[in-house]
This record gives C-alpha cells, sequence and structure tokens, in this order.
C-alpha cells in the first residue's frame, strides 16, 4: 500500500524531459460564471430560510408551489409501462412524435406536412433544438449571423455563440412603455442586409411578455419577404401566451401564408411540464421533399457525433397524449389551467402592490402575457429581495409568475414594494 502510494506520488509529480508536468493540464482553467437563470435556483436551494421564494426559473408550480405532473402525462405513463423496450430511437427520434408536433406548428391539415416538405428530427427539447438550428446555419451558411432580439433568453446567446454564429440584435422592447417598440424593430428589420437570419420568439417572449400584435406580425412577415429574411422561430411556450396552443401558432402561420420557409424550434418542457425528460422538435421548411429529405439527413448528421439520438421515454409519452384524441383534450384542457392559475396571479401581484400604495405603475404585470414578468427592478433591487427577503429571480428583474401561488403572493408584494417605493 505505502509503496503503491508513493509510486502515485511520484508519477503525479514527475515531468518527463519534453514533456509538462502531468497534474498541470487543467491549471488555466478558471470557474465557469454561473448561470444566470439556473443559477438563481442553486442559491435557491442553498438557502435554509422558511420563507424563501424562488421566482427564478420558468418551471410551472401549483398553487401550493408543488411541481405538476399532468393527468395526460400520468396517464401516458401508466399506458408506457412495461410496454416500452430499451432499443435506440432513429437518430432522428421518433416518428410519431415528430409528425404529431409538426401538427402543432404548422396546423392540423398543414399543405406542408402532406407534400412532406418539412424536414424535422426530434430534439433535446428546445435548447436542443435551438442548437442543432445553429449548427446547421453554421455548416450550411457558414458566413451568415443571427439576429438576436433584446432582451431574448440569455441562453440562446451561449448557444449561437458556441455555435460560432455571429450575432448581432434587433431592437424589441421598449423600457419606458414596458412594451414592444414596434417602430425600432422594423427599422432594424429595413437595415439589416437582405437575406439575414432573424430569431424570433414564436409567442411568450421570454423575458418580457410582450408579443407582437397579430396585425404587426403580418408587418413584419412582410417586411422579412421584402428582405428575403429568414426566420427562425423558438416556440417555448406554445399554450402558455393565451391558453391555447393552437392561437398561440398564429405568428408561425402568419409567415407560412406569406410562403415564408422558417425554422422552428418546439419544446414540451412547459406545456407538458416534461422539463426533464428533454424532449422537443426542430423542423425546416423546405422547397420541396426531395430537399426536405436532404435536410433531414444533414440534421441527423450533426445529431449523430454529438449524442446519437435522442432518449426514447418523453417522446412516446408525447405521441400517446398527441396521437389519443381524449388525451389531447385533456392536455388542452391542463394547457389552460396552467395559463389561467398564472393569468390569476398576474391580476393578484398587482392588486397586492397597488393596496400598499405603491406610487409606481403596475400596469404592465397584466399587460404582459405568458410565463414571465418583466417587472422593470434594477439588478440592484432584486439583489435587496434576495438578501432581505430571500426571493430569488435573474437579476434582470423577470419573474417568473409560474412560482408565484396564492400561498406567497402578498409576501411577494410587500418585498417589491420595499425595494421599490424609493425609485
Ligand atoms: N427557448 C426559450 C425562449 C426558453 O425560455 C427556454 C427555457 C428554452 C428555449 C429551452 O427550454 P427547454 O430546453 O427546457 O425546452 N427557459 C427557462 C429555463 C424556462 C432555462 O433557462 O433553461 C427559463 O427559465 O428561462
Amino acid at each position: 500500500m505505502a509503496i503503491r502510494s508513493a509510486l502515485t506520488k511520484r508519477i503525479i509529480t514527475t515531468t518527463l524531459p519534453g514533456s509538462r508536468s502531468i497534474s498541470s493540464w487543467w491549471k488555466n482553467v478558471e470557474p465557469a460564471p454561473k448561470d444566470p437563470i439556473l443559477g438563481v435556483t442553486e442559491a435557491f436551494l442553498a438557502d435554509p430560510s422558511p420563507d424563501k421564494v424562488n421566482v427564478g426559473v420558468g418551471a410551472y408550480r401549483d398553487d401550493n408551489g408543488q411541481p405538476v405532473v399532468l393527468d395526460c402525462v400520468r396517464e401516458a405513463e401508466r399506458r408506457v409501462a412495461g410496454n416500452l423496450n430499451m432499443e435506440y430511437l432513429p437518430m432522428g427520434g421518433s416518428n410519431n412524435m415528430v409528425e404529431e408536433t409538426l401538427k402543432l406548428a404548422y396546423g392540423e391539415d398543414s399543405d406542408l406536412i402532406k407534400d412532406k416538405r418539412i424536414a424535422a428530427i426530434q430534439a433535446l427539447s428546445g435548447t436542443g433544438a435551438c442548437r442543432i438550428f445553429a449548427d446547421f446555419q453554421k455548416r450550411f451558411s457558414p458566413d451568415s449571423q443571427i439576429y438576436i432580439p433584446v432582451p431574448t433568453w440569455s441562453n440562446h446567446h451561449n448557444i449561437w455563440r458556441d455555435a460560432n454564429v455571429p450575432q448581432r440584435t434587433f431592437h424589441y422592447y421598449h423600457p419606458e412603455s414596458k412594451g414592444l417598440d414596434f417602430a425600432s424593430l422594423m427599422d432594424d428589420v429595413k437595415n439589416a442586409p437582405n437575406g439575414s437570419f432573424f430569431l424570433l420568439h414564436a409567442c411568450a417572449h421570454n423575458p418580457t411578455g410582450v408579443d407582437p400584435t397579430v396585425e404587426q406580425w403580418k408587418e413584419i412577415s412582410y417586411q422579412f419577404k421584402v428582405k428575403g429574411h429568414f426566420a427562425f422561430f423558438d416556440m417555448a411556450y406554445q399554450g402558455f401566451a393565451s391558453g391555447d396552443p393552437e392561437r398561440d401558432a398564429k405568428s408561425i402561420r402568419i409567415f407560412l401564408e406569406d410562403g415564408h420557409l422558417i425554422g422552428c424550434s418546439q419544446s414540451y418542457a412547459k406545456n407538458m411540464g416534461l422539463y426533464g425528460q428533454r424532449v422537443g422538435c426542430l423542423s425546416l421548411v423546405c422547397e420541396d421533399e426531395k430537399q426536405a429529405v436532404a435536410v433531414k439527413s444533414q440534421l441527423q448528421q450533426l445529431a449523430r457525433p454529438m449524442y446519437s439520438n435522442p432518449p426514447v421515454h418523453g417522446a412516446l409519452i408525447v405521441s400517446i397524449i398527441l396521437g389519443d384524441p381524449e388525451l389531447k383534450q385533456l392536455w388542452l384542457k391542463e394547457v389552460k389551467g396552467m395559463a389561467d392559475r398564472i393569468i390569476g396571479m398576474r391580476t393578484s401581484l398587482r392588486e397586492n402592490i397597488e393596496k400598499l400604495g405603491s406610487p409606481l405603475s403596475w400596469e404592465h404585470i397584466t399587460k404582459q402575457i405568458g410565463m414571465f414578468c418583466y417587472s422593470g427592478m434594477t439588478p440592484e433591487q432584486v439583489d435587496r429581495l434576495t438578501k432581505e427577503f430571500h426571493i430569488y429571480m435573474t437579476r434582470n428583474g423577470r419573474i417568473s409568475m409560474a412560482g408565484v401561488t396564492s400561498g406567497n403572493v402578498e409576501y411577494l408584494a410587500k418585498a417589491i414594494h420595499e425595494v421599490t417605493k424609493a425609485a
């Protein structure tokens, strides 16, 4: 034993001629900065306070603050139990799941689906779909850039950075009005070089909760047509904006009506509550079936060296739910239930802050939609909320309304009033 440890020590510290010291491989590695969203959950978990509230990550909770597994998912799991073999899925994932998923984005009776013009693969949830697209963009349009709204989901920047696609930004949010800066957005669309790539949030924009109106989407689509831009839709919250997935796909449908060849990332993390199952879909509309076959084969080739093929369990759950009309109805009801609870909490949070006599306007809490409220609080105010009240949220002032409950809304309102009343 003693001999062995002495030997190990020698191996670790010996430097052979011409080689580097064995112990020094990673000596230049500095700790990575904390993730602005998932880092909040880490800090929340480490806080022993019984009062703590997590409104950081966008994860739906019931009114008791508990994570939710939808009834339709429970039923699908019952049907899976014991019937699932553990074989690999194809590189492009479950064909059933992909087929059902495309119907949600492109429409039940979409000609694009019938004509097999959509290249689509199962992806590792929305993040994986965005990442495969970013890699595809780099590979097949190597000199292109991506235009990203200000602000956006923080991970969009990481995804396109790691895919080595240069990033540009376009105006989106107007801090004073706490609404859409439509005029500047349109200017940026017009001023971008013809044929630019744009990342658009299909609905329930994260973090602002501000979406263009139907009329504005039509104008955006028209201008994209004039400029020959490519629209990549990230649809991570289908159903969370209006409570109805069909209505929430309106932006995409407008672009399709105008004949755009769009790209789309879909995720079941939020609307089916399948967060950790990592199930989603990447799709690209092509000119014809032949092109779609080629594009799909290339998407699969991007997946193969990265993770080979996607996980099977979540895909099966989605296929079962969407493939059974009764379970699908149940799902739609449950999505609406989640969206409605969040809308109720918006009203309650606003009323509670106003009741305390806040000198500020909190109208935007109820005007904004989807999972988040972009409160307008400063990073310093958020820091105070965390330090003094054990309330955890991202430093950009984003409140995950999905974490607000009848039990914590009053406490949250008081704390927000406390840190903002002198502003
Ligand atoms: N796109 C947008 C706009 C998102 O907000 C998120 C998740 C995703 C994609 C990816 O989700 P998925 O990979 O789990 O399908 N945003 C969360 C979580 C909910 C996160 O940051 O990962 C958020 O709190 O912003």
